[in-house]
Protein backbone atom coordinates (compact mmCIF):
# COMPACT_ATOMS: atom_id res chain seq x y z
CA UNK A 1 0.00 0.00 0.00
CA UNK A 2 1.58 3.19 -1.01
CA UNK A 3 -1.41 6.05 -0.88
CA UNK A 4 -3.88 6.28 1.77
CA UNK A 5 -7.29 8.11 1.71
CA UNK A 6 -8.28 9.20 4.87
CA UNK A 7 -12.58 9.63 4.16
CA UNK A 8 -12.32 11.67 7.49
CA UNK A 9 -11.98 14.90 9.56
CA UNK A 10 -11.58 16.34 12.38
CA UNK A 11 -9.50 14.69 15.02
CA UNK A 12 -9.74 11.09 14.13
CA UNK A 13 -8.58 12.01 10.27
CA UNK A 14 -5.41 13.59 11.74
CA UNK A 15 -4.54 10.74 13.90
CA UNK A 16 -4.96 8.44 11.31
CA UNK A 17 -2.47 10.15 8.80
CA UNK A 18 -0.04 10.52 11.68
CA UNK A 19 -0.06 6.76 11.52
CA UNK A 20 0.18 6.52 7.91
CA UNK A 21 3.46 8.76 7.88
CA UNK A 22 5.25 7.18 10.61
CA UNK A 23 4.61 3.71 8.32
CA UNK A 24 6.17 5.58 5.49
CA UNK A 25 3.22 5.47 3.62
CA UNK A 26 1.38 9.31 1.38
CA UNK A 27 -1.67 10.04 2.97
CA UNK A 28 -4.42 12.00 1.27
CA UNK A 29 -7.15 14.08 2.65
CA UNK A 30 -10.81 14.89 1.72
CA UNK A 31 -12.23 18.16 3.23
CA UNK A 32 -15.57 19.81 2.67
CA UNK A 33 -15.49 23.82 2.33
CA UNK A 34 -16.28 24.02 5.90
CA UNK A 35 -13.23 22.65 6.64
CA UNK A 36 -10.82 24.31 4.35
CA UNK A 37 -8.16 25.15 6.78
CA UNK A 38 -8.57 22.06 9.24
CA UNK A 39 -4.98 20.27 10.38
CA UNK A 40 -5.95 17.13 8.64
CA UNK A 41 -6.21 19.12 5.37
CA UNK A 42 -2.49 20.37 6.32
CA UNK A 43 -0.83 17.39 7.42
CA UNK A 44 -1.68 15.58 4.34
CA UNK A 45 0.52 14.63 1.57
CA UNK A 46 -2.08 15.40 -1.02
CA UNK A 47 -6.08 17.37 -0.52
CA UNK A 48 -8.85 17.42 -2.15
CA UNK A 49 -12.05 19.30 -1.48
CA UNK A 50 -14.83 17.45 -1.77
CA UNK A 51 -17.92 19.63 -2.25
CA UNK A 52 -20.11 22.45 0.49
CA UNK A 53 -20.01 21.55 4.13
CA UNK A 54 -22.79 19.07 4.75
CA UNK A 55 -22.11 15.96 5.26
CA UNK A 56 -24.49 14.39 2.09
CA UNK A 57 -22.67 16.61 -0.05
CA UNK A 58 -18.96 15.92 0.86
CA UNK A 59 -18.18 12.99 3.99
CA UNK A 60 -20.69 10.65 2.92
CA UNK A 61 -20.32 11.32 -1.11
CA UNK A 62 -18.94 8.06 -1.58
CA UNK A 63 -18.75 8.27 -5.43
CA UNK A 64 -16.90 11.30 -5.44
CA UNK A 65 -14.27 10.11 -2.93
CA UNK A 66 -13.88 6.73 -4.99
CA UNK A 67 -13.15 9.35 -8.09
CA UNK A 68 -10.56 11.02 -6.15
CA UNK A 69 -9.12 7.98 -5.47
CA UNK A 70 -9.16 6.80 -8.84
CA UNK A 71 -7.65 10.53 -9.66
CA UNK A 72 -4.98 10.37 -7.45
CA UNK A 73 -3.83 6.26 -7.86
CA UNK A 74 -4.97 5.85 -3.96
CA UNK A 75 -4.76 1.99 -2.89
CA UNK A 76 -6.30 2.12 0.61
CA UNK A 77 -9.31 3.56 2.06
CA UNK A 78 -9.48 4.40 6.21
CA UNK A 79 -13.40 5.32 6.48
CA UNK A 80 -12.18 6.49 10.47
CA UNK A 81 -15.24 6.34 12.44
CA UNK A 82 -18.82 7.75 11.44
CA UNK A 83 -20.08 8.89 7.80
CA UNK A 84 -18.95 6.07 6.10
CA UNK A 85 -17.33 3.61 8.77
CA UNK A 86 -20.01 1.01 8.65
CA UNK A 87 -21.85 1.38 5.03
CA UNK A 88 -21.06 -2.05 3.72
CA UNK A 89 -22.76 -1.15 0.52
CA UNK A 90 -19.20 1.56 0.23
CA UNK A 91 -17.33 -0.94 1.84
CA UNK A 92 -18.30 -3.13 -1.39
CA UNK A 93 -17.91 -0.40 -4.37
CA UNK A 94 -14.23 0.21 -2.54
CA UNK A 95 -13.40 -3.43 -3.36
CA UNK A 96 -14.96 -3.93 -6.48
CA UNK A 97 -12.59 -0.75 -7.30
CA UNK A 98 -9.56 -2.49 -6.85
CA UNK A 99 -9.13 -0.69 -3.62
CA UNK A 100 -8.51 -1.87 -0.51
CA UNK A 101 -11.30 -0.49 2.25
CA UNK A 102 -9.38 -0.59 5.66
CA UNK A 103 -11.71 -2.30 7.77
CA UNK A 104 -13.59 -5.65 7.91
CA UNK A 105 -14.77 -7.18 4.80
CA UNK A 106 -18.62 -5.60 3.64
CA UNK A 107 -20.22 -9.07 4.58
CA UNK A 108 -18.86 -8.70 8.36
CA UNK A 109 -20.29 -5.74 8.22
CA UNK A 110 -23.71 -6.24 6.75
CA UNK A 111 -24.19 -9.19 9.26
CA UNK A 112 -23.06 -6.95 12.34
CA UNK A 113 -25.16 -3.93 11.29
CA UNK A 114 -28.47 -5.56 11.71
CA UNK A 115 -28.75 -6.80 15.72
CA UNK A 116 -31.03 -9.44 14.59
CA UNK A 117 -28.80 -11.12 11.94
CA UNK A 118 -25.96 -9.91 14.24
CA UNK A 119 -27.89 -12.40 17.30
CA UNK A 120 -28.52 -15.25 14.37
CA UNK A 121 -24.31 -15.39 13.60
CA UNK A 122 -23.60 -15.81 17.48
CA UNK A 123 -26.36 -18.64 18.24
CA UNK A 124 -24.36 -20.97 16.80
CA UNK A 125 -21.53 -20.16 19.69
CA UNK A 126 -21.61 -20.14 23.65
CA UNK A 127 -22.08 -16.32 24.16
CA UNK A 128 -24.42 -14.95 27.06
CA UNK A 129 -27.32 -13.17 25.12
CA UNK A 130 -30.06 -11.28 26.76
CA UNK A 131 -33.05 -13.51 27.57
CA UNK A 132 -35.53 -12.39 24.62
CA UNK A 133 -36.65 -12.93 20.81
CA UNK A 134 -34.23 -13.58 18.28
CA UNK A 135 -36.32 -12.85 15.60
CA UNK A 136 -38.81 -9.30 14.07
CA UNK A 137 -42.21 -9.40 15.87
CA UNK A 138 -45.13 -7.39 14.46
CA UNK A 139 -47.78 -9.59 16.14
CA UNK A 140 -49.21 -7.94 19.50
CA UNK A 141 -50.02 -11.38 20.89
CA UNK A 142 -46.85 -12.60 20.23
CA UNK A 143 -45.12 -9.86 21.91
CA UNK A 144 -47.63 -10.32 24.68
CA UNK A 145 -46.63 -13.66 25.09
CA UNK A 146 -42.47 -13.37 24.75
CA UNK A 147 -43.35 -10.58 27.46
CA UNK A 148 -44.94 -13.24 29.57
CA UNK A 149 -42.61 -15.30 29.74
CA UNK A 150 -39.28 -13.56 30.60
CA UNK A 151 -41.30 -11.40 32.47
CA UNK A 152 -41.40 -7.89 32.43
CA UNK A 153 -39.52 -5.11 32.47
CA UNK A 154 -39.00 -5.69 28.74
CA UNK A 155 -37.60 -4.04 25.98
CA UNK A 156 -38.42 -3.08 22.43
CA UNK A 157 -35.37 -3.11 20.25
CA UNK A 158 -34.85 -1.78 16.47
CA UNK A 159 -33.07 -4.21 14.61
CA UNK A 160 -31.43 -1.49 12.66
CA UNK A 161 -30.99 0.82 15.52
CA UNK A 162 -28.32 2.40 17.15
CA UNK A 163 -27.88 5.26 20.03
CA UNK A 164 -31.18 4.08 21.30
CA UNK A 165 -33.09 5.30 18.78
CA UNK A 166 -36.63 3.05 18.01
CA UNK A 167 -35.84 1.59 21.70
CA UNK A 168 -39.02 1.27 24.17
CA UNK A 169 -39.39 0.33 28.01
CA UNK A 170 -42.60 -1.87 28.50
CA UNK A 171 -43.54 -2.12 32.17
CA UNK A 172 -47.14 -3.57 32.19
CA UNK A 173 -48.81 -5.64 29.55
CA UNK A 174 -51.08 -2.62 29.12
CA UNK A 175 -48.46 -0.41 27.75
CA UNK A 176 -46.87 -3.06 24.75
CA UNK A 177 -49.94 -2.62 22.33
CA UNK A 178 -48.70 1.29 21.91
CA UNK A 179 -45.21 0.86 22.38
CA UNK A 180 -44.52 -1.88 19.95
CA UNK A 181 -46.51 0.84 17.36
CA UNK A 182 -44.41 3.91 18.16
CA UNK A 183 -40.95 1.26 18.50
CA UNK A 184 -41.73 0.36 14.49
CA UNK A 185 -43.07 3.26 13.32
CA UNK A 186 -39.77 4.76 14.61
CA UNK A 187 -37.54 1.95 13.11
CA UNK A 188 -39.55 2.80 10.26
CA UNK A 189 -38.73 6.42 9.71
CA UNK A 190 -35.22 6.90 11.14
CA UNK A 191 -33.91 3.49 9.56
CA UNK A 192 -36.06 2.67 6.51
CA UNK A 193 -36.73 -1.30 8.61
CA UNK A 194 -39.49 -1.45 10.96
CA UNK A 195 -38.24 -4.95 12.10
CA UNK A 196 -38.26 -4.90 15.88
CA UNK A 197 -37.64 -7.49 18.41
CA UNK A 198 -37.58 -7.74 22.59
CA UNK A 199 -35.61 -8.59 25.36
CA UNK A 200 -35.37 -8.37 29.04
CA UNK A 201 -34.90 -5.12 30.74
CA UNK A 202 -31.98 -5.14 32.32
CA UNK A 203 -32.32 -2.12 34.20
CA UNK A 204 -29.09 -0.97 35.55
CA UNK A 205 -26.71 -2.19 33.52
CA UNK A 206 -22.42 -1.12 32.76
CA UNK A 207 -21.80 -0.79 29.14
CA UNK A 208 -18.43 -2.97 29.13
CA UNK A 209 -17.25 -3.33 25.26
CA UNK A 210 -14.19 -5.89 24.16
CA UNK A 211 -11.80 -4.51 21.66
CA UNK A 212 -10.82 -7.13 19.00
CA UNK A 213 -8.09 -7.57 16.18
CA UNK A 214 -8.09 -10.58 13.99
CA UNK A 215 -6.31 -10.85 11.00
CA UNK A 216 -6.69 -12.38 7.22
CA UNK A 217 -5.51 -15.96 8.94
CA UNK A 218 -8.27 -16.73 11.67
CA UNK A 219 -6.04 -15.58 13.90
CA UNK A 220 -8.29 -13.37 16.54
CA UNK A 221 -6.86 -11.89 19.82
CA UNK A 222 -9.04 -9.51 22.53
CA UNK A 223 -7.28 -6.26 23.72
CA UNK A 224 -9.12 -6.09 27.07
CA UNK A 225 -12.42 -4.25 28.16
CA UNK A 226 -13.72 -0.76 27.82
CA UNK A 227 -15.87 0.66 30.73
CA UNK A 228 -18.60 2.99 29.14
CA UNK A 229 -21.02 3.65 31.28
CA UNK A 230 -20.68 7.26 31.83
CA UNK A 231 -23.06 8.36 28.78
CA UNK A 232 -25.58 11.15 28.37
CA UNK A 233 -28.53 9.95 26.08
CA UNK A 234 -26.28 7.66 24.53
CA UNK A 235 -23.57 10.06 23.94
CA UNK A 236 -20.63 8.67 25.86
CA UNK A 237 -18.33 11.21 28.22
CA UNK A 238 -16.17 9.12 29.86
CA UNK A 239 -14.21 5.83 28.64
CA UNK A 240 -11.75 3.96 30.88
CA UNK A 241 -9.93 0.30 30.27
CA UNK A 242 -9.67 -1.60 32.61
CA UNK A 243 -12.81 -1.40 34.63
CA UNK A 244 -12.96 -1.66 38.52
CA UNK A 245 -15.14 -4.62 38.29
CA UNK A 246 -13.86 -6.74 35.75
CA UNK A 247 -12.12 -9.34 37.55
CA UNK A 248 -9.20 -11.77 35.54
CA UNK A 249 -11.40 -14.18 35.11
CA UNK A 250 -14.34 -12.29 34.18
CA UNK A 251 -11.99 -10.47 31.68
CA UNK A 252 -11.26 -13.91 30.04
CA UNK A 253 -14.55 -15.17 29.81
CA UNK A 254 -15.65 -11.88 28.03
CA UNK A 255 -12.43 -11.63 26.09
CA UNK A 256 -13.29 -15.13 24.95
CA UNK A 257 -17.15 -14.59 24.21
CA UNK A 258 -15.90 -11.36 22.36
CA UNK A 259 -13.56 -13.23 19.92
CA UNK A 260 -15.89 -16.03 19.39
CA UNK A 261 -18.61 -13.04 17.99
CA UNK A 262 -15.44 -11.74 15.87
CA UNK A 263 -15.31 -15.50 14.27
CA UNK A 264 -18.71 -15.89 13.78
CA UNK A 265 -18.54 -13.41 10.97
CA UNK A 266 -15.02 -14.13 9.75
CA UNK A 267 -14.14 -10.51 11.10
CA UNK A 268 -11.05 -8.69 10.31
CA UNK A 269 -9.73 -5.67 11.26
CA UNK A 270 -9.71 -3.73 14.74
CA UNK A 271 -13.70 -4.05 16.23
CA UNK A 272 -15.84 -4.22 19.59
CA UNK A 273 -17.93 -5.94 20.94
CA UNK A 274 -20.51 -4.41 23.23
CA UNK A 275 -21.74 -6.16 26.45
CA UNK A 276 -24.33 -5.13 29.17
CA UNK A 277 -23.08 -6.04 32.48
CA UNK A 278 -26.07 -6.63 35.12
CA UNK A 279 -25.80 -6.06 39.01
CA UNK A 280 -24.49 -9.65 39.46
CA UNK A 281 -22.18 -9.23 36.96
CA UNK A 282 -23.83 -11.47 34.63
CA UNK A 283 -22.74 -9.95 30.76
CA UNK A 284 -24.59 -10.28 27.66
CA UNK A 285 -23.39 -9.26 24.32
CA UNK A 286 -25.82 -6.39 22.57
CA UNK A 287 -24.10 -6.07 19.20
CA UNK A 288 -20.38 -5.26 17.46
CA UNK A 289 -19.13 -2.38 16.07
CA UNK A 290 -17.28 -2.76 12.97
CA UNK A 291 -15.02 0.30 12.55
CA UNK A 292 -12.25 2.21 14.96
CA UNK A 293 -14.08 3.14 17.95
CA UNK A 294 -13.21 6.97 19.28
CA UNK A 295 -12.35 5.79 22.81
CA UNK A 296 -9.78 3.35 20.87
CA UNK A 297 -7.04 5.28 22.63
CA UNK A 298 -7.29 4.11 26.34
CA UNK A 299 -6.93 0.72 24.87
CA UNK A 300 -3.75 1.89 23.22
CA UNK A 301 -2.56 3.32 26.64
CA UNK A 302 -2.92 -0.19 27.99
CA UNK A 303 -1.75 -2.20 25.59
CA UNK A 304 1.07 -0.10 23.65
CA UNK A 305 -0.37 -0.79 20.55
CA UNK A 306 -1.38 1.40 17.39
CA UNK A 307 -4.51 0.23 16.58
CA UNK A 308 -4.31 2.16 13.38
CA UNK A 309 -0.93 0.49 12.63
CA UNK A 310 -2.33 -2.49 13.19
CA UNK A 311 -5.55 -2.40 10.88
CA UNK A 312 -3.31 -1.26 8.09
CA UNK A 313 -1.09 -4.39 8.28
CA UNK A 314 -4.18 -6.63 8.57
CA UNK A 315 -5.73 -4.82 5.02
CA UNK A 316 -2.32 -5.43 3.46
CA UNK A 317 -2.38 -8.96 4.69
CA UNK A 318 0.20 -9.39 7.10
CA UNK A 319 -0.12 -11.64 9.94
CA UNK A 320 -0.67 -10.74 13.48
CA UNK A 321 2.66 -10.22 15.43
CA UNK A 322 1.83 -11.43 18.46
CA UNK A 323 -1.02 -14.05 20.48
CA UNK A 324 -3.27 -13.82 23.27
CA UNK A 325 -0.85 -14.62 25.27
CA UNK A 326 1.57 -11.81 24.32
CA UNK A 327 -0.99 -9.23 25.49
CA UNK A 328 -1.18 -8.15 28.93
CA UNK A 329 -2.59 -4.72 30.68
CA UNK A 330 -0.12 -1.87 31.56
CA UNK A 331 -1.64 0.62 34.10
CA UNK A 332 -4.49 2.47 33.75
CA UNK A 333 -6.36 4.70 31.07
CA UNK A 334 -8.76 7.13 31.53
CA UNK A 335 -10.28 9.48 28.54
CA UNK A 336 -12.95 12.55 28.54
CA UNK A 337 -14.44 13.85 25.41
CA UNK A 338 -14.43 17.02 24.94
CA UNK A 339 -17.54 18.38 23.33
CA UNK A 340 -17.85 22.03 22.09
CA UNK A 341 -21.32 21.75 24.44
CA UNK A 342 -22.39 23.60 27.53
CA UNK A 343 -22.46 21.67 30.60
CA UNK A 344 -24.96 24.39 32.29
CA UNK A 345 -27.27 24.58 29.58
CA UNK A 346 -28.83 20.69 28.97
CA UNK A 347 -25.32 20.46 26.79
CA UNK A 348 -26.28 22.10 24.15
CA UNK A 349 -23.81 22.92 21.49
CA UNK A 350 -22.27 25.60 22.10
CA UNK A 351 -20.43 26.84 18.63
CA UNK A 352 -18.18 29.28 17.88
CA UNK A 353 -14.43 30.59 17.90
CA UNK A 354 -11.56 29.05 19.86
CA UNK A 355 -10.43 32.12 20.63
CA UNK A 356 -8.05 30.41 23.17
CA UNK A 357 -6.83 26.94 22.67
CA UNK A 358 -3.89 25.81 25.00
CA UNK A 359 -3.50 22.56 25.85
CA UNK A 360 -1.81 20.56 28.77
CA UNK A 361 1.63 18.89 28.24
CA UNK A 362 3.20 16.11 30.59
CA UNK A 363 4.02 12.43 31.21
CA UNK A 364 1.27 10.31 30.08
CA UNK A 365 -1.39 12.49 28.64
CA UNK A 366 -2.21 12.24 25.42
CA UNK A 367 -4.76 14.77 23.38
CA UNK A 368 -6.33 13.66 20.39
CA UNK A 369 -7.56 16.92 18.70
CA UNK A 370 -8.28 18.41 15.01
CA UNK A 371 -8.81 22.18 16.06
CA UNK A 372 -6.19 25.05 16.98
CA UNK A 373 -6.42 28.26 18.63
CA UNK A 374 -8.45 30.98 16.65
CA UNK A 375 -10.88 28.36 14.26
CA UNK A 376 -14.31 27.65 14.47
CA UNK A 377 -16.17 24.66 15.66
CA UNK A 378 -18.76 24.17 12.46
CA UNK A 379 -22.10 23.32 13.48
CA UNK A 380 -22.30 20.79 10.57
CA UNK A 381 -20.78 17.88 12.11
CA UNK A 382 -20.18 16.21 15.81
CA UNK A 383 -19.22 19.14 18.05
CA UNK A 384 -16.54 17.06 19.80
CA UNK A 385 -13.60 19.25 19.81
CA UNK A 386 -10.95 16.34 21.20
CA UNK A 387 -10.15 13.41 23.61
CA UNK A 388 -8.35 14.11 26.68
CA UNK A 389 -6.90 10.83 27.85
CA UNK A 390 -4.37 10.13 30.45
CA UNK A 391 -2.55 7.00 31.25
CA UNK A 392 -1.11 6.07 34.86
CA UNK A 393 0.59 2.90 36.78
CA UNK A 394 -2.95 2.79 38.39
CA UNK A 395 -6.28 4.34 38.25
CA UNK A 396 -5.57 6.76 41.01
CA UNK A 397 -2.84 8.15 39.34
CA UNK A 398 -4.59 8.14 35.76
CA UNK A 399 -7.25 10.03 37.92
CA UNK A 400 -5.00 12.43 39.26
CA UNK A 401 -3.38 13.34 35.84
CA UNK A 402 -6.83 13.18 34.08
CA UNK A 403 -7.69 16.30 37.11
CA UNK A 404 -4.50 17.98 36.22
CA UNK A 405 -4.51 17.83 32.39
CA UNK A 406 -8.31 19.05 32.82
CA UNK A 407 -7.15 22.57 35.29
CA UNK A 408 -4.23 23.06 32.78
CA UNK A 409 -6.21 23.00 29.45
CA UNK A 410 -7.76 26.33 28.40
CA UNK A 411 -10.04 26.86 26.26
CA UNK A 412 -12.27 30.08 25.80
CA UNK A 413 -14.97 31.05 23.48
CA UNK A 414 -16.90 27.94 23.36
CA UNK A 415 -18.24 25.93 26.58
CA UNK A 416 -16.83 22.67 27.01
CA UNK A 417 -17.57 19.66 28.81
CA UNK A 418 -14.32 20.16 30.96
CA UNK A 419 -16.08 21.08 34.05
CA UNK A 420 -17.94 18.09 33.44
CA UNK A 421 -15.31 16.01 33.25
CA UNK A 422 -13.67 17.67 36.53
CA UNK A 423 -17.48 16.74 37.95
CA UNK A 424 -17.06 12.62 37.17
CA UNK A 425 -13.48 12.23 37.96
CA UNK A 426 -14.13 13.72 41.33
CA UNK A 427 -17.52 12.04 41.79
CA UNK A 428 -17.48 9.73 45.14
CA UNK A 429 -19.89 6.85 43.11
CA UNK A 430 -16.88 7.31 39.88
CA UNK A 431 -14.31 6.96 42.62
CA UNK A 432 -15.40 3.71 44.00
CA UNK A 433 -16.28 1.78 40.93
CA UNK A 434 -20.16 1.91 41.54
CA UNK A 435 -21.93 3.64 38.99
CA UNK A 436 -23.99 2.10 35.89
CA UNK A 437 -25.07 3.99 32.29
CA UNK A 438 -27.65 6.03 34.90
CA UNK A 439 -24.23 7.85 36.28
CA UNK A 440 -25.62 11.28 34.74
CA UNK A 441 -29.33 10.96 35.41
CA UNK A 442 -28.63 9.55 38.84
CA UNK A 443 -26.37 12.32 40.14
CA UNK A 444 -25.84 15.11 37.68
CA UNK A 445 -27.57 18.65 37.70
CA UNK A 446 -25.52 21.84 36.85
CA UNK A 447 -26.26 23.63 40.09
CA UNK A 448 -23.46 21.01 41.47
CA UNK A 449 -21.01 23.23 38.92
CA UNK A 450 -22.45 26.25 39.18
CA UNK A 451 -22.02 25.42 43.36
CA UNK A 452 -18.52 24.88 42.97
CA UNK A 453 -17.66 27.48 40.24
CA UNK A 454 -19.13 29.83 42.85
CA UNK A 455 -17.34 28.34 45.74
CA UNK A 456 -13.72 28.61 43.78
CA UNK A 457 -15.10 32.47 42.56
CA UNK A 458 -14.94 32.68 46.00
CA UNK A 459 -11.57 31.33 46.77
CA UNK A 460 -10.38 33.65 44.22
CA UNK A 461 -11.59 36.20 45.62
CA UNK A 462 -10.33 35.68 49.01
CA UNK A 463 -6.73 34.80 47.74
CA UNK A 464 -6.80 38.24 45.46
CA UNK A 465 -7.62 40.13 48.94
CA UNK A 466 -4.64 38.79 50.69
CA UNK A 467 -2.54 39.14 47.76
CA UNK A 468 -3.72 42.89 48.11
CA UNK A 469 -3.08 43.21 51.30
CA UNK A 470 0.25 41.88 51.79
CA UNK A 471 0.66 44.42 48.36
CA UNK A 472 -0.09 47.02 50.75
CA UNK A 473 2.21 46.56 53.50
CA UNK A 474 5.23 46.55 50.95
CA UNK A 475 3.93 49.81 49.45
CA UNK A 476 3.99 51.15 52.67
CA UNK A 477 7.68 52.50 52.88
CA UNK A 478 7.60 54.03 49.21
CA UNK A 479 4.27 55.89 50.43
CA UNK A 480 6.45 56.99 53.02
CA UNK A 481 9.31 58.09 51.24
CA UNK A 482 7.31 59.80 48.79
CA UNK A 483 5.66 61.67 51.94
CA UNK A 484 9.26 62.77 52.65
CA UNK A 485 10.02 63.36 49.23
CA UNK A 486 7.10 65.81 49.11
CA UNK A 487 8.23 67.36 52.73
CA UNK A 488 11.80 67.56 51.58
CA UNK A 489 9.95 69.59 47.91
CA UNK A 490 7.82 71.92 50.84
C1 LIG B 1 -30.39 -2.59 26.71
C2 LIG B 1 -30.54 -2.00 27.99
C3 LIG B 1 -31.14 -2.76 28.95
N1 LIG B 1 -31.62 -3.99 28.67
N2 LIG B 1 -30.86 -3.83 26.48
C4 LIG B 1 -28.90 1.33 24.48
C5 LIG B 1 -28.31 1.50 23.13
C6 LIG B 1 -28.16 0.15 22.57
N3 LIG B 1 -26.92 0.00 21.89
C7 LIG B 1 -28.34 -0.79 23.69
N4 LIG B 1 -28.86 -0.05 24.79
C8 LIG B 1 -29.37 -0.66 25.88
N5 LIG B 1 -29.81 -1.93 25.71
C9 LIG B 1 -31.47 -4.49 27.45
N6 LIG B 1 -31.96 -5.71 27.19
C10 LIG B 1 -30.04 -0.73 28.19
C11 LIG B 1 -29.47 -0.04 27.14
C12 LIG B 1 -28.99 1.28 27.45
C13 LIG B 1 -27.65 1.59 27.37
C14 LIG B 1 -26.70 0.68 26.94
C15 LIG B 1 -25.38 1.02 26.86
C16 LIG B 1 -24.97 2.29 27.23
C17 LIG B 1 -25.88 3.21 27.64
C18 LIG B 1 -27.23 2.88 27.72
C19 LIG B 1 -28.15 3.83 28.15
C20 LIG B 1 -29.47 3.51 28.22
C21 LIG B 1 -29.90 2.23 27.87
Amino acid sequence: MNKILVANRGEIALRIMRTIKKMGIKSVAVYSEADRNSPHVIFADEAICLGPATSNQSYLNGDKILAVCKELGVDGIHPGYGFLSENAVFAQKVEDAGITFIGPDANAMRIMGSKLSAKESVKKYNVPMVPGIDKAVENIDLALEIANQIGYPVLIKASAGGGGKGMRIVERAEEMKEQMERAISEAESSFGDGAVFIEKYVTSPRHIEIQVLADKFGNTVHLFERECSIQRRHQKVVEESPSVIVSPDMRKRMGEAAVLVAKSCNYTSTGTVEFLVDDKLNFYFLEMNTRLQVEHPVTEMITGLDLVEQQIKIARGEKLSFTQDDLSINGHAVELRVYAEDPLNNFLPSIGKLHKYQKPVGDGIRIDDGYEEGMTIPIYYDPMIAKLVTHGKDRTEAIQKMLGAIKNYKIEGVSTTLPFGTFVFEHNAFLSGKFDTHFVKNYYSPELIKEKQKANAEIAALVAIKFWMESEKKLKPVEHKSTSWKRRLA
